[in-house]
C-alpha cells in the first residue's frame, strides 16, 4: 500500500480523500494555491506545498508544480479528485512517467471516453444501448440531414470534444439542420479546438440517470447501482438520489450486467461512471465519466461502501475482495449541492463565513471544507458543502432532509439552501416524477 498520496485537488474533495487516506494510515500532502493558504484541506493535510497564484491554470492545473511537489514530498500515488486535472490524459500520463501512481483510470481509456464519440462507439461494441444517431462523426451537412430524415426529426447535434452540455444544437425539424450544424461546429472549434460533431435523437423529456462502477486490475468489474441526477439547472447539478425514484432492481441488474460484462472486456480499471438518458422506460448510454463524481456520497450511502477506498487499493494493484453479488442496496440517499450563489439569481456570492453550523444526527453526512471564518475566495467553483442523507426509504430520506437544511447554518454569504429547502418540500420533487427540465422551471417560477 502507499505510504503517502498527493491530492491534487482543494475543497470538500481534497478532504474527502485525506480522509480515507488517513483512515488507511496514508499521510497525506495537500496542494494549494496562493488563495487557499488557510484552507480546511490545506490544515489537515500531513503535509502542503504552495503551488501557484489564485488562478486554477497556475496552480490546480499546473502540472509541473504538482509533479514537483509530489517529488519533493515522496509521494507515491496522486489523488486528482473531480474537476481540474481528473479527466486529463497526458496528466495521467505524466504522473505514471514521473513514477508514480495515478489513482484513477489508464490514460487511454480517460483518452477514449473523453472523445464522446470514441466512448460511443465502444459501447455499441460491447451491447450496452444508445441513443439512435450517426454512427460516428458527421463528414457533411448532406449525411446530417440523412441521417435526422431516417431517425426522425427532433435531432442534436452534439461536439465530439464536448460533454457537460457545451457545443450542443438541436434540430427541431429540417428547416433548423443546416444552423445547428453551423453553431454546433463553431462552437467545438471555439470551445475544443475540434469542429467533429456527431448527431443523436433528441430525447425530448429523459431523465438523467448514472451508474457507477469499479474494476480492478484483475479482470474483476463490478456496479454500485445507480444515481439520479434530474435535478439540475444549466448543466449544473443540484440534488442527486440513489437509487433512482423510476428503477426497479431488475432494471438495475439488467443494465449493471451489462456494462460490467462491456467494460471487463475493454479492461477498464479503477473507478467511473456511465451517464443514460432514461425515458418511456428504455436506457440510452450517452457519456462516460473517468472519475470520482461529486455526487459519490449518495451512492456510498446505500452500498455501504467507501469508493475513494477502494480507488485508492485498486490503484494499489490489490484486488476487490467481493463479487456483484455480495453488494447489496440498502435504503435511499439524497445530496444537496449547497453552492455560494444567490438561491434565486445564482450570482456567485464568495466571502466570509461568518458562522458555519453543520447538521447532524442519524443519517446525516456533511462532506464540507467550511469553517466559521472561512473566506470562500471568489476564483473556484462554488460548491461550499454537501449535505447527504440517508434513511430506509425515499420519503424518510426526504424528511431527514427537510430536518438536516433546517439545522445547517452558513452565515455571512448567500447560499442555495432556501432553494434546496423549497425543492425539498415540494409535492412534485416528492412524487419523484420529473425530467431533467423540471428544475429551470421550478426555478423559473420561483424568480415569479
Ligand atoms: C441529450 C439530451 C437529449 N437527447 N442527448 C446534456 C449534457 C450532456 N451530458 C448530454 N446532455 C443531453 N444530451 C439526447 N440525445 C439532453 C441533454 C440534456 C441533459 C442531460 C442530462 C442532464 C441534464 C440535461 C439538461 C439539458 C440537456
Amino acid at each position: 500500500m502507499f505510504g503517502k498520496v498527493l491530492i491534487a485537488n482543494r475543497g470538500e474533495i481534497a478532504l474527502r480523500v485525506h480522509r480515507a487516506c488517513q483512515e488507511m494510515g496514508i499521510r497525506t500532502v495537500a496542494v494549494h494555491s496562493t488563495a487557499d493558504a488557510t484552507a480546511m484541506h490545506v490544515r489537515l493535510a500531513d503535509e502542503s506545498v504552495c503551488i501557484g497564484p489564485p488562478p486554477a491554470r497556475d496552480s490546480y492545473l499546473n502540472v509541473a508544480a504538482i509533479l514537483s511537489a509530489a517529488t519533493i514530498t515522496g509521494a507515491d500515488a496522486v489523488h486528482p479528485g473531480y474537476g481540474f486535472l481528473s479527466e486529463n490524459a497526458r496528466f495521467a500520463e505524466m504522473v505514471e512517467a514521473h513514477g508514480l501512481k495515478f489513482i484513477g483510470p489508464s490514460p487511454d481509456h480517460i483518452r477514449m471516453m473523453g472523445d464522446k464519440i470514441a466512448a460511443k462507439d465502444a459501447m455499441r461494441r460491447l451491447d450496452v444501448p444508445l441513443v439512435p444517431g450517426s454512427p460516428g462523426a458527421l463528414d457533411s451537412l448532406d449525411e446530417a440531414r440523412a441521417i435526422a430524415e431516417q431517425i426522425m426529426y427532433p435531432v442534436l447535434i452534439k461536439a465530439a470534444a464536448g460533454g457537460g452540455g457545451r457545443g450542443m444544437k438541436v434540430a427541431r425539424d429540417a428547416s433548423e439542420i443546416e444552423e445547428a450544424w453551423r453553431v454546433a461546429r463553431t462552437e467545438a472549434k471555439s470551445a475544443f479546438g475540434d469542429d467533429s460533431v456527431y448527431l443523436e435523437k433528441y430525447l425530448d423529456r429523459p431523465r438523467h440517470i448514472e451508474l457507477q462502477v469499479l474494476a480492478d486490475n484483475h479482470g474483476n468489474v463490478v456496479h454500485f447501482g445507480e444515481r439520479d441526477c434530474s435535478l439540475q439547472r444549466r448543466h449544473q447539478k443540484l440534488v442527486e438520489e440513489a437509487g433512482s425514484p423510476v428503477l426497479t432492481a431488475a432494471d438495475r441488474e439488467a443494465l449493471g450486467a451489462r456494462v460490467t460484462a462491456g467494460l471487463s472486456k475493454i479492461g477498464y480499471r479503477n473507478a467511473g461512471t456511465l451517464e443514460f438518458l432514461w425515458q418511456d422506460g428504455q436506457f440510452a448510454f450517452i457519456e462516460m465519466n473517468t472519475r470520482l463524481q461529486v455526487e459519490h456520497p449518495v451512492t456510498e450511502m446505500v452500498a455501504g461502501i467507501d469508493l475513494v477506498k477502494e480507488q485508492i487499493r485498486i490503484a494499489a494493484g490489490e484486488p476487490l475482495g467481493y463479487t456483484q453479488t455480495d453488494i447489496r442496496f440498502n435504503g435511499h440517499a439524497i445530496e444537496c449541492r449547497i453552492t455560494a450563489e444567490d438561491p434565486e439569481t445564482f450570482a456567485p456570492s464568495p466571502g466570509r463565513v461568518n458562522t458555519y453550523h453543520a447538521p447532524g444526527g442519524l443519517g446525516v453526512r456533511v462532506d464540507s471544507a467550511l469553517y466559521s471564518g472561512y473566506t470562500v475566495p471568489p476564483h473556484y467553483d462554488s460548491l461550499v458543502a454537501k449535505l447527504i442523507v440517508h434513511a430506509p426509504s425515499r420519503p424518510e430520506a426526504i424528511a431527514r432532509m427537510r430536518r438536516a437544511l433546517n439545522e445547517m447554518v452558513v452565515a455571512g454569504i448567500r447560499t442555495t439552501l432556501p432553494l434546496h429547502q423549497a425543492v425539498m418540500d415540494d409535492a412534485e420533487f416528492q412524487s419523484g416524477d420529473y425530467t431533467i427540465h423540471w428544475l429551470e422551471r421550478f426555478v423559473a417560477s420561483r424568480q415569479g
